[in-house]
């Protein structure tokens, strides 16, 4: 750790020279053996390995500063918040959020959505208003909204996508209508691995005074994000996507949107002043945080960002890509093999079916030969109906795989074609 628990550098780190041999040697984990092989992880999607940064820093944590946060008069209990608002102020950072008071800790991008759902949706949706997403959204943003439109007699509308699963922006300006209450996108899909121009959406959503939600959890493990330049109203992501612990993440919100929307849940932390008669609460970021936080899991987050403060973000890119490109084109040339999802514009997912093979069975194959992937609908069934098949095998790529990698996710594809065209 280079800033240390509980400061933040304020200039731009000197990146370490990118090489994928020497940040596998960072994750411990990728050096297993699974299945009597050396395990191969391909769901970095679902969630990413972490690496001894971030599992030193939540030893070094517990080990000498762990206490409650914003309570404890003593020493140990300033250290401890000083280290969980270091977690915070470096996703701030990673995010170029303008401060980390914008900042608000929560489970995850499901807790994010849920959040802006229940606090700014109650404000501000009414019987007949819309929300609209895309038809490339995670579950977990739509179902709050569904909710919400479902309790208050809106509209849930769709932006509609092409068979490459790029969406359809022509359709956009028309679907933005004087009953829209808020946009809520994806800005990189799961199942698809479509980057959709979120800045462009944003733009043309606040030319009619809309404002727009970003569900960033498939980008960030991508690079930083600068939520100034998007200029949207929230942003929500998750820290184990990310190279960080599971069970917390963060929300952006502009300030005046945090100011102005009632808090999420009540308790204890998120209060200035309460008697039975009224409670007043705590100023942002403070007044979503109900009950004590995930300590441990914000340094954790911390961590993993400072973390990836460090890397070349010019020389990863090109790095994924070449792995992506070369995913796509070997998985292609495997007779019977079908991509789901080639958008112009991808980060490292590949979606695939093959003739025949429910992929089931290719996940279980591709697990005897110590690969790891993903198999289902990726909670969005939407996408899996607009494709019309029930489930797609799924490789998701890090920064730490290589193109080793992919050749033993082929080799486990020619092995099942072994066992069901033989
Ligand atoms: N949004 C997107 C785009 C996601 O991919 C996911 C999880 C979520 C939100 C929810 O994140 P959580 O951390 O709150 O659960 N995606 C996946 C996946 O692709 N496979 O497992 C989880």
């Amino acid at each position: 750790m280079t800033a240390g628990l509980g400061r933040v550098a304020k200039d731009a780190p000197v990146p370490r020279r990118f090489d994928p041999v020497l940040i596998r040697a960072d994750f411990p984990i990728l050096s297993r053996v699974m299945r009597g092989k050396a395990l191969v992880y391909l769901d970095n999607a679902a969630s990413s390995q972490k690496p001894r940064q971030v599992i030193d820093t939540l030893r070094r944590y517990y080990e000498t500063m762990n206490a409650n946060v914003h309570r404890g008069v003593y020493a140990l209990s300033e250290d401890a918040t000083a280290a969980y608002e270091w977690g915070r102020a470096m996703t701030a950072k990673y995010m170029n959020a303008p401060s980390p008071a914008e900042i608000v800790l929560v489970r995850g991008a499901t807790e994010g959505i849920n959040l802006v759902a229940a606090t700014y949706g109650r404000g501000h949706v009414a019987a007949g208003d819309e929300v609209l997403v895309s038809a490339m959204e995670h579950h977990s943003n739509i179902v709050p909204w569904q909710m919400l439109c479902e309790e208050r007699g809106a509209r849930l509308r769709v932006i509609p996508m092409n068979d490459r699963g790029e969406l359809i922006l022509d359709a956009l300006p028309a679907l933005i209508t004087s009953r829209t209450r808020i946009v809520a996108v994806t800005h990189v899909s799961n199942s698809l691995g479509t980057i959709n121009p979120v800045k462009e959406i944003i733009a043309t959503a606040h030319e009619r005074g809309v404002p727009v939600l970003v569900d960033g959890a498939q980008a960030v493990p991508h690079g930083p994000v600068d939520v100034q330049e998007l200029d949207c109203d929230f942003y929500a992501i998750s820290s184990h996507k990310m190279f960080g612990p599971t069970g917390i993440g963060a929300l952006y919100g502009k300030r005046a949107w945090l100011e102005q929307i009632p808090p999420y849940q009540g308790g204890g932390e998120m209060i200035r002043s309460v008697t039975f008669e009224k409670t007043t609460y705590a100023p942002i970021p403070m007044k979503f945080e109900a009950g004590t936080p995930n300590i441990a899991g914000t340094v954790g987050m911390g961590a993993a960002v400072d973390y990836l403060n460090h890397l070349d973000w010019t020389a990863i890119a090109a790095h994924e890509q070449n792995v992506l490109r070369y995913a796509e084109d070997s998985l292609r040339s495997i007779p019977g093999v079908r991509l789901i999802g080639t958008a112009a514009q991808k980060a490292s997912v590949v979606s695939f079916v093959m003739d025949g093979v429910h992929p089931h069975d290719i996940g279980t194959i591709a697990d005897q030969e110590g690969v790891a992937i993903r198999t289902g609908h990726h909670c969005t069934q939407p996408v899996m109906d607009f494709f019309g098949v029930p489930a797609t095998a799924r490789a998701s790529f890090a920064l730490y795989n290589t193109l080793e990698d992919v050749d033993r996710l082929v080799a486990a594809i020619a092995r099942v074609r072994e066992v069901f065209h033989s």
